[in-house]
């Protein structure tokens, strides 16, 4: 059985204030041209379809159009999609019974009560049939009334919602899942265009899914297996941040046949209308090193001139470049204030760090009645947590 593994579309994204609307246009159409030629026999789609919870018309109506042009491909391919963290569970699931109907799987809502079970499709292939789980992103407390007792981590609420399932490993199983996994100490690699929670260990060990046959993850946005070669993240479409700016974006391409055969994977890349690169030297030559295939690019600028009496750069940079995500400058003034700010966050008593900010943002010293606002706020904030 042929797969195609797709997640976090984030449709309705801005990158630093540009709308990706025809980025995305562009590359759902790739994808589109590709399940027409390779006749896959499902296509997943792993989570953060929107990039936020109340999507815009614009981005409802882009998605509307790619899972129609989807859908239209005869003979219909079952598309099978979760919610991840930056979907509204309750938004997502708008129509999936009649959505159903035409081979479209939504699952929403994690297991919400004792009856409750994930979301299953199984689908059929010269070998027998496979299962496919359904589990859209969750929180320790989505699915409190489902136990007896309060789990407060993901690891255990995770584990012991995929266990009551009982399922026949026998079989052949493949979950979709938006979670942040992680195999025992070894890094997970992360993008700056992920929302990392703050606090909170949100971290799943993958032993908990390691008996699936395959494993379509989204959540993390660079491509990368997770402690074993069937359990992947496929990756963002596009480029959502310039700490992405190496990745090869890609969906995939999961071919599995008969239990305990190895799975085999190929990535298919895609072309988008505009990379998002790193150009770092003195402004000069990064204006010089602008050519016509590069200087409709999302640029991020590092700039290394020592003289910081530059003629308006970013104005100089505009002129030569359409896209400009940000102009940085690196030199001995800008790591001197770094270190300075190192500094600052070494302070743990939230009073002085404080005062240390309002002397940078003010260059004055904060007056009485100033320092007994703050030390009112602070204790306010303590007392609440
Ligand atoms: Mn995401």
């Amino acid at each position: 059985m042929k797969l195609f593994h797709l997640s976090d579309l984030h449709i309705g994204k801005q990158l630093h204030g540009y709308n990706l609307k025809d980025d995305q246009i562009v590359v759902f159409g790739k994808i589109v041209s590709e399940v027409t030629k390779q006749r896959p026999d499902v296509i997943m789609i792993a989570g953060d379809i929107y990039d936020k919870s109340v999507p815009s018309a614009e981005a409802v109506n882009v998605f509307d159009e790619f899972l129609t042009e989807l859908s239209i491909i005869e003979p219909s391919i079952p598309i099978l999609i979760i919610a991840g963290n930056h979907d509204s569970p309750e938004r997502l699931e708008f129509a999936s019974q009649i959505l159903g109907k035409n081979n479209i799987y939504i699952a929403g809502m994690p297991p919400r009560n004792k009856e409750d079970f994930i979301k299953k499709i199984t689908l059929t292939d010269e070998f027998g049939e496979i299962d496919f789980y359904l589990l859209p992103f969750m929180k320790p407390g989505y699915v409190r009334n489902v136990f007896e007792e309060p789990i407060d981590n993901y690891d255990e609420a995770l584990r012991r919602i995929i266990e009551r399932e009982n399922i026949d490993y026998t079989r052949r199983n493949v979950l979709i899942s938006h979670q942040f996994y992680t195999a025992g100490d070894k890094e997970t690699v992360r993008s700056d265009s992920e929302l990392i929670s703050v606090g909170g260990i949100d971290n799943v060990d993958i032993s908990a899914i390691a008996k699936f046959d395959y494993v379509a993850l989204g959540h993390i946005h660079g491509p990368q297996q997770v402690g074993h070669e069937h359990i992947r993240y496929c990756g963002t479409p596009l480029k959502y941040s310039v700490s992405e700016k190496n990745h090869n974006k890609a969906i995939l391409c999961v071919s599995i046949g008969e239990k305990n055969t190895p799975i085999a994977l190929e990535k298919i890349e895609f072309e988008p209308i505009r990379d998002v690169r790193e150009i770092k030297g003195k402004l000069q030559e990064v204006i010089a090193a602008a050519t016509k295939d590069n200087k409709d690019d999302f640029i991020s600028v590092i700039l290394i001139d020592e003289d910081d009496s530059l003629y308006k750069p970013k104005d100089q940079l505009m002129d030569v470049y359409s896209h400009i995500l940000e102009v940085k400058v690196d030199n001995q003034r800008t790591r001197n204030m770094l270190e300075d700010a190192d500094e600052v966050e070494k302070i743990t008593d939230p009073f002085l760090a404080f005062e240390k900010f309002f002397f940078a943002m003010q260059s004055r010293d904060m007056t009485e009645d100033e320092k007994n606002i703050i030390i009112e706020i602070i204790n306010n904030a303590k007392e609440s947590e």
